[in-house]
């Protein structure tokens, strides 16, 4: 870290976060109900997983210790994109192992998975971790998106683990990393090793949560740093009165991040990816719904407004779905051809060859830029979603559909379109209260899954939305969490991501409202995050995660 540090930086470092009241006293492990994974994938992941499967839960419950004091090594590493709050789950961790016992140590793996298998590493210290107390990124270690798969990346990973002597190594990550961590713990349960894995559940997206995991962390400030910004994008457009600003929000798949900005700042349309696919919506249907809203807002004369996109659209449009399916089994099936092909013009034609004629046709017929995007995945085999210009290709189509409405004599208004995209922004703030408070206690229960000697979990946090004295912290495991999916055009277990659920309460809320939002201007601004103040204001929670709760 540098030597400079703003006045803000300097107030948050004193920032104690706050634990549940479970850790004030004396506390123990609890194991309670076996869960499985979803009925039609148990077999498939029981063979997959045959010693990690069919765990009970665990609770930290208060009452006489049942969890050892021995002096242990601990590795932990940071695995995906950032999330606010990841270096405070990295000093929840921390502090909890010294708790436990003072000679414990440590040690953080250098820029994400690949640090553990080639055995690159720093050792922790007192001093190191004190000097990122409730700062934002990942920089204190550095992350990176390696899967740990192959025999030798797994082997890598025993290799280091026993050279430094490690009971155990926690991987902070989304579902894919989480899914990592599942495949380590099971590699060295069939290897006797005593080596244990635990998951914590990180990622700005908010599609790592069930029942037992209600939050992911990051979700909260980088959903703030959003509607702020959406907010002021909301009071320009009114003050202004001559762009249509088309925002482009972060979050892979699911819209949650989107739904939440939308309850934020009540813009006057914001796509949901899963309404989406529910209704097996195309582009053109899409536009329709935009277009009709901005004719009518012409009529009363305003020329002006908000859209939000959710960054996963294109995989849930109906048109795009066959060839997306059609570009992933592409992928993997002449993987060979595309590796080392550098001309993006190539790759592009390599593609379109390779896939069913009407699909060629589709993606023949998108922005060469969106082509390009589309010939890449990364290590896990997702696509590149944030570098896809969906808000530009729905501006243009738009655009065109006014157009024609212009000479139809159906539309006659002014439209002036802005193309946003907010997700970088949000990633490595300083976290919110709530994910400063949250990612602390993940990382605090994590020291105590290991000290049970427990492996192939991801830590559990239940009863979020009440004061952090009541927060319910343990552990659930992880093959309870996985499914198969098609990964380049192959099944492989992974977490199951949570969607938006359409009778969900923040979906519900959102869908009642809505209409009003298209012609009037209900726009909220909630502003940037407060640290300071009122609790109402500076602990306030998200509005997903309000809803939610008032469903449970
Ligand atoms: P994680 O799932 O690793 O938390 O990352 C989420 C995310 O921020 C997505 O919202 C986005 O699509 C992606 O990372 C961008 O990845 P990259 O940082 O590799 O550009």
């Amino acid at each position: 870290m540098s030597q400079a540090i703003s006045a803000l930086q300097k107030a948050r470092l004193a920032y104690s976060p706050k634990l549940p009241d479970v850790f004030k006293g004396e506390f123990a492990i609890e194991y309670g109900e076996t869960v499985l994974p979803v009925a039609t994938h148990q077999d498939e992941i029981k063979m997959l997983f045959p010693g990690s499967y069919g765990k009970p839960m665990a609770r930290i419950v208060a009452g006489k210790s049942n969890l050892p004091t021995d002096a242990i090594t601990v590795g932990v590493v940071l695995s995906g994109g950032p999330a606010p709050g990841g270096h405070n789950a990295i000093a929840g961790l921390f502090d909890a192992l010294k708790k436990a016992n003072p000679e414990n140590r440590l040690v953080g793996f250098l820029n994400g998975p690949k640090g553990v298998f080639t055995g690159k590493y720093i050792e922790l210290t007192k001093e190191v971790v004190d000097s990122y107390r409730n700062t934002g990124g990942f920089d204190m270690i550095g992350s990176g998106r390696d899967k740990i798969e192959s025999p030798e990346q797994l082997n890598g990973c025993e290799k280091t683990l026993k050279a430094l002597k490690a009971v155990a190594l926690v991987i902070i990550g989304g579902d894919d990393s989480n899914t990592n961590a599942s495949i380590l713990a099971e590699h060295f349960i069939a290897r006797k090793l005593p080596v244990q894995v635990i998951g914590l559940p990180k990622t700005i997206d908010g599609d790592m949560r069930n029942e037992f995991i209600e939050a992911s962390f990051g979700f909260d400030t980088a959903s703030k740093v959003y509607a702020e910004l959406v907010g002021n994008i909301c009071r320009d457009s009114m003050s202004g009165r001559k762009y249509y600003h088309f925002v482009k929000l972060m979050g892979r798949a699911a819209s949650h991040v989107a739904l939440e900005v939308a309850l934020q700042t009540q813009p006057n349309y914001a796509i949901i990816s899963e309404e989406v696919q529910e209704k097996k919506l195309t582009l053109s249907k899409v536009v329709d719904e935009i277009s009709d809203m901005i004719v009518r807002r012409a009529e009363a004369g305003k020329n002006y407004g908000v859209i939000l996109i959710p960054e996963g659209i294109v995989e849930f449009l109906s048109d795009f779905g066959a060839m997306l399916e059609d570009i992933g089994h592409a992928l993997g099936q002449y993987e060979s051809d595309f590796d080392g092909m550098t001309d993006v013009a190539e790759r592009s034609d390599l593609l379109a060859s390779k896939l069913r004629a009407d699909n060629a046709a589709v993606y023949k017929g998108l922005p060469f830029n969106v082509q390009v995007v589309l010939t890449v995945r990364d290590p896990h085999g997702n696509l590149l979603v944030s570098q896809i210009e969906s808000e530009r290709v729905i501006i243009e189509a738009v655009e065109q559909r006014l157009d024609k409405m212009k000479k139809d004599g159906k539309y006659n208004g002014k439209f002036a379109a802005l193309a946003h995209f907010f997700g970088y922004e949000g990633r490595c703030v300083q976290p919110s209260n709530f994910d400063a408070d949250y990612c602390y206690a993940l990382g605090y229960t994590g020291a105590q899954l290991i000290r049970a000697g427990l492996t192939g979990y991801t830590v559990s946090s239940m009863n979020l939305a009440a004061p952090v004295s009541q927060w319910q912290m343990g552990g659930v495991p992880v093959t309870s969490m996985l499914t198969l999916e098609a990964r380049k055009g192959n099944l492989k277990p992974v977490i199951r991501k949570a969607l938006v659920e359409l009778d969900g309460a923040p979906f519900e809320a959102f869908q009642k409202a809505r209409e009003t939002w298209k012609t009037e201007d209900a726009y909220l601004f909630p502003g940037p995050i407060q640290y300071f103040g009122p609790s109402d204001v500076c602990d306030a929670i998200s509005m997903t995660l309000a809803l939610e709760s008032t469903k449970r």
